[in-house]
């Protein structure tokens, strides 16, 4: 369900929305910082090179030119923000420190661009990034400050939480984000589930809930993309998307603390679930930056039928 921002909080824009907010000022700093970067994200979306960088990322997974060049983007300005202790990036083998005794500053995990694969058949992408107070990035993600994501699609949109809902704001022709919608709800079923992975590799419970899905009339709904695909289902307020544990990856494909972290803090800000199929994705204590699990977001409903066919089916 989405709910109007009001007539008189409507057009806000980001920084002072923040700010009414009253958050920690270096917090309000850092989300406006990437707010910044994204404008030149998308610059280099509309019009950089589309080929492959010749290098590969932290799971050892081929880059494009586009994923190195919104890395960039997003290092330079967080390095020079002046609030920053450690950055982790998708596509960066390393761990950057910024400011070795970090407390009074904050950690980045983000995804530059996940999906950076579908810019060149000119569908949305985004960037996804997940926010901890201090220096620690190995923390369980319901300990973040704040979570982001940023979409590149007809309109460029914007969704935050800092724990106080979930507020989605919208770029203007000054390249300003306002707000559009505040403090959205997730609907109590889903009508679309979005399927990631081979279906063929999917576990008799992952299947049979597959099936429930289809038998009961739910739409399927996938782009590929995991921020546009998750927009959706959000937004919409009634679905599910999930990127099961496979027969011959039982981690799944998704990112913990570059995609999963900072979208299941979003997802339960806005009343719905994220599980790894077992268990919820916030209560996971990462062992190393590159973790993956598998995973089941969206209404809290649909979250637990799939807990309990994998619990009878696998
Ligand atoms: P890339 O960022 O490597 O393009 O992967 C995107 C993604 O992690 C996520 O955005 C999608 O949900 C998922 O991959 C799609 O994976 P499949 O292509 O296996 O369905």
């Amino acid at each position: 369900m989405v709910k109007e921002a009001g007539q008189t909080k409507l057009h806000i824009d980001l920084h002072r929305h923040l700010r009414e907010n009253n958050e920690d000022p270096r917090l309000i700093r850092l989300i406006c910082e990437i707010a910044e970067a994204s404008k030149y994200i998308i610059n280099s979306i509309r019009t950089g090179d589309l080929g492959l960088a010749g290098t590969s990322n932290l799971y050892g997974e081929e880059q494009l030119a586009l994923d190195v060049l919104s890395d960039r983007i997003l290092v330079k300005r967080l390095t020079y923000s002046g609030v920053v202790a450690k950055i982790a990036s998708e596509e960066s083998r390393e761990v950057t420190t910024i400011h070795e005794n970090g407390d009074e500053y904050y950690s980045v995990a983000y995804d530059p661009l996940d999906g950076s694969s579908l810019v060149d058949v000119n569908l949305a992408v985004g960037t996804i990034v997940s926010i901890f107070k201090g220096s620690n990035l190995l923390q369980p993600g319901r300990k973040q400050a704040a979570a982001l994501y940023i979409l590149y699609g007809p309109r460029t949109t914007l969704v935050y939480s800092t724990g106080k809902g979930v507020h989605e704001f919208s770029m203007n022709q000054l390249m300003e984000y306002t707000l559009v919608r505040e403090n959205i709800r997730m609907g109590d079923k889903a009508a679309i589930y979005s399927p990631g992975g081979q279906r063929n590799l999917y576990t008799q419970g992952v299947e049979s809930f597959a099936a429930y899905l289809e038998e009961n009339g739910v739409k399927l709904r996938y782009s590929g993309g995991f921020v546009p695909d998750f927009n959706q289902v959000l937004l919409k307020g009634k679905g599910i998307f999930f990127y099961p544990h496979l027969k011959n990856a039982p981690q799944g494909k998704l990112r913990l603390l570059f995609e999963l972290n900072p979208m299941a803090f979003l997802m339960e800000q806005a009343g719905g679930a994220a599980s790894t199929g077992r268990g919820p994705i916030l209560d996971i204590v990462p062992q190393k930056v590159e973790d993956r699990a598998p995973v089941f977001i969206g209404c809290r409903e649909d979250v637990a039928k799939a807990e309990k066919f994998i619990a009878a089916g696998d």
